[in-house]
């Protein structure tokens, strides 16, 4: 990884295997987006914002607190949260957490978005990505940090992963948000859902 390319962990020289996958494989990615997006890049760029995986000492740095601001969260202690970290990380080339790190504000994560990418039998063992707990604090709004999140993650899911299709699911107001990266309401297609809980389930809680 280079100093350039704005995205890496520039200081604390934390262990590779601390990554929730290769920080490495972002390089030709964010390198290729700078390019055609330099203005965007800027807030990156200028030692505001740092751009990363996800990391077990996330905890930490207010990861989980960021998601509240998406959906309920329960209570995750830092156990629960490294057991979770690591089932992910074993599953290969699945988990893609990226998150949005403020160097000015106590290394904070400011922004999320997660990859997911599923294995399949059909279309020649075809993978097909997910987009999943997309978040930019209420108080970083406005700079286009989701803009670069999603823009990242679904060149990677088409690029690296090779994804042959990408999908999300959002609220309607966020449609159009979408709708500017490509996502679009497929034909005769439709989103169902079942629900179990209304609320979060506590691990190793039973159903009553
Ligand atoms: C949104 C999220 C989804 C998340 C869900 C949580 C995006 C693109 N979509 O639909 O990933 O899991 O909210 O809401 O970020 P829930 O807790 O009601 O399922």
């Amino acid at each position: 990884m280079t100093e350039q390319n704005g995205y890496h962990n520039k200081s604390n020289g934390d262990a590779k295997n601390d990554y929730l996958f290769d920080p490495d494989l972002l390089q030709s990615l964010f390198q290729d987006y700078s390019l055609k997006e330099t203005k965007l890049c800027k807030n990156i760029f200028n030692e505001k914002y740092l751009l990363r995986p996800l990391r077990s000492s996330d905890y930490d740095h207010g990861y989980i607190d960021l998601l509240r601001q998406l959906t309920e969260c329960g209570t995750i202690t830092y156990e629960g949260f490294q057991q979770r970290f690591k089932q992910m990380k074993q599953c290969l080339d699945t988990y893609f957490i990226l998150i949005i790190e403020d160097l000015n504000a106590n290394r904070q994560i400011v922004g999320t978005a997660t990859l997911i990418c599923e294995k399949k039998f059909i279309r020649q063992l075809a993978i097909r990505g997910r987009i999943e707990d997309v978040v930019i604090d209420d108080r970083c709004r406005g700079q286009q940090l989701g803009k670069v999140l999603i823009d990242l993650l679904t060149q990677f899911a088409r690029d690296q992963c090779q994804c042959y299709k990408i999908s999300l699911e959002c609220k309607d107001q966020l449609v159009g948000f979408y709708q500017q990266f490509g996502y679009k309401h497929e034909d005769k297609q439709n989103y169902l859902c079942q629900r179990f809980q209304d609320s979060v389930k506590h691990p190793g809680e039973k159903k009553q």
